[in-house]
């Protein structure tokens, strides 16, 4: 049993469709916590629509490389093609951590998954959704989400807003 944090993240298509039929699917994979839903501005160098982001918190059988096949499948069945890195995506499902049966952490610096994710800890998409799932979660060699959250540029959490959508 392994303890996974997933970032989900969508900005083309319907976007909060596709994260609920994402987060549906996963409730099968294991006890399931998951964050409501999100807009924030896209982050990076592409420019592009707005993201829906929301983060899921999982106990299931995976290891870490059947955790990233997870997130592979479940992309695949959003109909997502491979495109520019960090460009727009019907769906994207990122391994934020992997924590062991026996409360460690999973460490990799394999290219295809490194973990924990080399850049969660600067981003506010990530960082608000999976505090709003787990008040006392921490990253590892980050240090707990919250001081992370605190320590962002106050614009930037801001603009993390929880999604409403419009009947
Ligand atoms: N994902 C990216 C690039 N930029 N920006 C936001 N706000 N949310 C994302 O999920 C995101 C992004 C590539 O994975
Ligand atoms: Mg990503
Ligand atoms: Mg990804």
């Amino acid at each position: 049993m392994t303890r996974v944090v997933l970032s989900l993240g969508a900005n083309l298509g319907d976007r909060a469709a596709t994260l609920r039929a994402a987060l549906d699917a996963l409730a099968a994979d294991g006890a399931l916590a998951h964050s409501g839903l999100y807009e924030t501005p896209p982050w990076g160098p592409v420019e592009q629509p707005p993201y829906l982001n929301a983060v899921a918190v999982l106990d299931g059988d995976h290891d870490a490389r059947g955790w990233l096949a997870r997130a592979h499948e479940l992309e695949q069945d959003a109909g997502r093609t491979r495109e520019v890195r960090w460009g727009a995506r019907t769906l994207d499902v990122d391994v934020v951590t992997v924590t062991a049966a026996d409360g460690q952490p999973v460490v990799s610096a394999d290219p295809e998954l490194t973990l924990p994710h080399p850049r969660a800890h600067e981003r506010a998409f990530v960082l608000v959704p999976w505090l709003a799932v787990d008040a006392a979660a921490e990253l590892p060699g980050h240090g707990p989400v919250g001081a992370l959250v605190a320590a962002l540029d106050l614009a930037e959490v801001a603009a993390v807003v929880p999604w409403i959508p419009v009947a």
